[in-house]
């Protein structure tokens, strides 16, 4: 996978345990590969739309990783100076959406199947859904 080059983010591994026959197990915990306490979880399916684009928002203070734990997708991250496109498609390597990181998700394959963990409840005050101030607030810093 290539080298994440925007401000807050990173692939976080999960351990995968294989079995050949009966399929894999995977695992994540709160602050050991999950680098904050988790107290939300929700997942995206029925992406059937393969032209349909999600996200298109940064959060001011929410920590997030995502993972794509069925079929494939493109995970498009801005952090106001760099940007860098990530195809997702392993079902144990999430991307950490740090806070002021401008993301999307695009191009689901079909099945695909989304998870995400967050460190905080849903509070739609924390989104900048407004590209140019998303801008303004990461030019100021
Ligand atoms: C993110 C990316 C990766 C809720 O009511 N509660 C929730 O916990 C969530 C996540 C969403 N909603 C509502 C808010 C909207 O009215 O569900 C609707 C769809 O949300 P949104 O358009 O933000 O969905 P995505 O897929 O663009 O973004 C989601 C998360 O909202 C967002 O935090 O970073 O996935």
């Amino acid at each position: 996978m290539d080298p994440i080059i925007v401000k807050n983010s990173g692939y976080i591994e999960l351990k995968k345990i294989q079995d050949e026959r009966d399929g894999n197990l995977i695992i994540m915990e709160t602050l050991k590969n999950i680098p904050f306490e988790i107290k939300r979880v929700y997942y995206i399916n029925n992406l059937e739309n393969s032209v349909s684009v999600r996200g298109k928002h940064a959060h001011r203070e929410l920590e997030q990783v995502i993972f794509c734990i069925s079929g494939s997708f493109i995970l498009g991250l801005d952090d106001g100076s760099q940007k860098q496109k990530i195809f997702m498609n392993k079902d144990n390597i999430g991307v950490l959406l740090g806070k002021h990181l401008w993301h999307t998700m695009e191009e689901f394959s079909s099945g695909c199947v989304l998870l995400v963990v967050a460190s905080d409840y849903y509070q739609e005050s924390d989104y900048i859904r407004d590209y140019n101030l998303f801008k303004n607030i990461v030019g100021q810093q």
